[in-house]
Order: structure tokens, then C-alpha cells, then sequence
């Protein structure tokens, strides 16, 4: 792996918080933040927990996952209104979403965009991301100046990356920054032995990697990151509850025990301005 920027400590721990994701409904956990209101608070309070970057779902009136420009467009701007957090949207919407509209989310302008590097049984759907998908998207991000974080679901994403990396060279920024998203069911399991396949994997261009687990593998994942050298990724678009029957009330409360995770391995915190300077994103 390269060297890390510039003052980053070497301690450094980037927590990301993804506070919606696109399958869980309102009426089933209406705690999950979908309104624009809701999402800026979440986002407030996980900021104040200890994240550095939001991972962003936008939802319609009626609480479904939308991909509208100008929702995401005001979206971004609340969020850089209200947060001085690293505002990643994502790509990925959800498994329903036509690839074009897709391609569009770039117009509103975010820091950051998640780029999924193939497609993957996803539950009992299909998460498509075809190769020639990839291509334009990774494109598009470094023609916009927008700083991609590759999201890799099994193992033959990462070797997706590599030849992404061959092919069309750095992102913008010149940083590659990677999360394991591991768990869900299709694609690699949330297991340490499965992040330490996925890590000894990665290219030499990577400069920095999290992890996050879907579900119960939430905790295994974590400790299996941090225990690398890892960095985090919690939140109600991965996690609904805390443990057995105590359903996550707020995002903070992911937020604020990655924190405390990260702080028995001796990690601390990257501020939003850190994480700016980790990421390599564009001055806004
Ligand atoms: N909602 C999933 C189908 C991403 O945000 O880029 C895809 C996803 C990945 O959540
Ligand atoms: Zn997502």
C-alpha cells in the first residue's frame, strides 16, 4: 500500500456513516433517517460522535429510495450546510434503479461517490454493475473531479479494481480508497478470514481500506478491521440493531462505538478535514 498523506496521523481511524441505504423501509424501522430533516440530523449527531464521512441514500415524500437530481442536489448542499462531513452519494441506489440514472447521480455534485466493482447476488436480487457500467462511471468521477470509493463485495471485485486501476489509472486525487462490504448474502461472508483474503489482495495503488459488515457481522468485521489497521464503516443502511433484540435508535449510536472500538486498538478519530485530506477529495 502507498504512503498516506500528508498530516494524517498515523493513528488515524476514518469512521463512515451510511445512516439509510435503500432497503429498509420507513414504516418497517421509523427511526431510519429519510427525510432531509432527519438525514442532516442523523449526520449532525454522528459528526459530533465521531464520523468523518456520510454515505447518503436519498428518499422520496414517501420514504422510497429515489435517485432524483435535484433531491440529491439539495441533499449534498443541506448536508453541506448543516455537517462538515465528507458527503459521499451513492451510485449503487437500489437494486431497481436503471444503470443511466445511475450515471446521473454525479451531477449533483458530491465529494465522493461509492463505485461497486461488479455485479452481485444481493439477497434474493441481483445487484448489477456490468463491466462496461464500471468503466463509465470510473470515467465520469475523474472527469468530474469526484473521488471514488471502490466498493468490493467479494473477492473478484477486487480483481475488478486492479484491472480497473491498469486500464483507466488513478482517480482524481490520485488516492484510491477501497471498503469491503461484507455479509450480505451473495457476496463474501463477514468474516476476518475472508477480509484478510480481500486485504492481501489489493493493489500497491491503494492508499487507504474499510470494512463494514451487513447485519450481525457487524462487530466481527470491526474487529477484524481494526485489528489490520482498517478503517470503519457503520449505520442503519448495514445495521439495524446493536445486539439481539435492541434495535439501533440512532445512528450516533454505531458511530460512537466504532469510536469506542477504535479506541481500545488505539485509534483515534479523523476530523471531516482529515478524512478531506485522506481522500484527496476536491476543495469546495
Ligand atoms: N443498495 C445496494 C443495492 C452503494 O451504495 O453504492 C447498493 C449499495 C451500494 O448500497
Ligand atoms: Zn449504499
Amino acid at each position: 500500500m502507498r504512503r498516506m498523506a500528508e498530516n494524517i496521523p498515523a493513528d488515524g481511524l476514518l469512521v463512515t456513516v451510511a445512516p439509510t441505504g435503500a432497503e429498509t423501509a420507513k414504516s418497517d424501522c421509523p427511526q431510519l433517517p429519510t427525510t432531509l430533516d432527519e438525514l442532516v440530523t442523523a449526520a449532525r449527531r454522528c459528526q459530533d460522535a465521531g464520523a468523518a464521512m456520510v454515505h447518503v441514500h436519498v428518499r422520496d415524500d414517501a420514504h422510497a429510495p429515489t435517485l432524483d437530481v435535484g433531491r440529491l442536489t439539495d441533499t449534498v448542499q443541506a448536508l453541506r450546510d448543516g455537517t462538515d462531513l465528507v458527503v459521499q452519494l451513492s451510485t449503487g441506489g437500489s437494486v431497481h434503479d436503471p444503470l443511466d440514472l445511475r450515471l446521473k447521480v454525479l451531477d449533483a455534485e458530491p465529494d465522493s461517490c461509492s463505485l461497486t466493482m461488479g455485479t452481485t447476488n444481493f439477497g434474493d436480487d441481483v445487484f448489477s454493475n456490468p463491466w462496461p457500467f464500471v468503466r463509465d462511471l470510473y470515467r465520469l468521477s475523474q472527469e468530474r473531479e469526484v473521488v471514488p470509493e471502490f466498493e468490493l463485495f467479494d473477492l473478484g471485485h477486487v480483481a475488478a479494481l486492479i484491472r480497473l486501476l491498469a486500464l483507466d489509472g488513478l482517480p482524481y486525487g490520485g488516492r484510491v480508497h477501497v471498503d469491503f462490504v461484507m455479509g450480505v448474502p451473495g457476496g463474501m461472508p463477514g468474516t476476518a478470514a475472508a477480509l484478510v483474503a480481500g486485504v492481501q489482495a489489493l493493489p500497491e495503488q491503494v492508499t487507504s481500506w474499510s470494512a463494514t459488515g451487513i447485519g450481525r457481522t457487524a462487530l466481527p468485521v470491526a474487529l477484524a478491521s481494526l485489528s489490520m489497521g482498517g478503517h470503519l464503516r457503520v449505520g442503519m443502511e448495514d445495521t439495524l440493531t446493536l445486539r439481539r433484540g435492541v434495535p439501533v435508535q440512532h445512528n450516533d449510536e454505531l458511530v460512537a462505538r466504532a469510536v469506542e472500538l477504535g479506541a481500545l486498538a488505539q485509534r483515534t478519530p479523523l476530523t471531516p478535514a482529515q478524512a478531506r485530506g485522506l481522500l484527496a477529495v476536491r476543495p469546495r
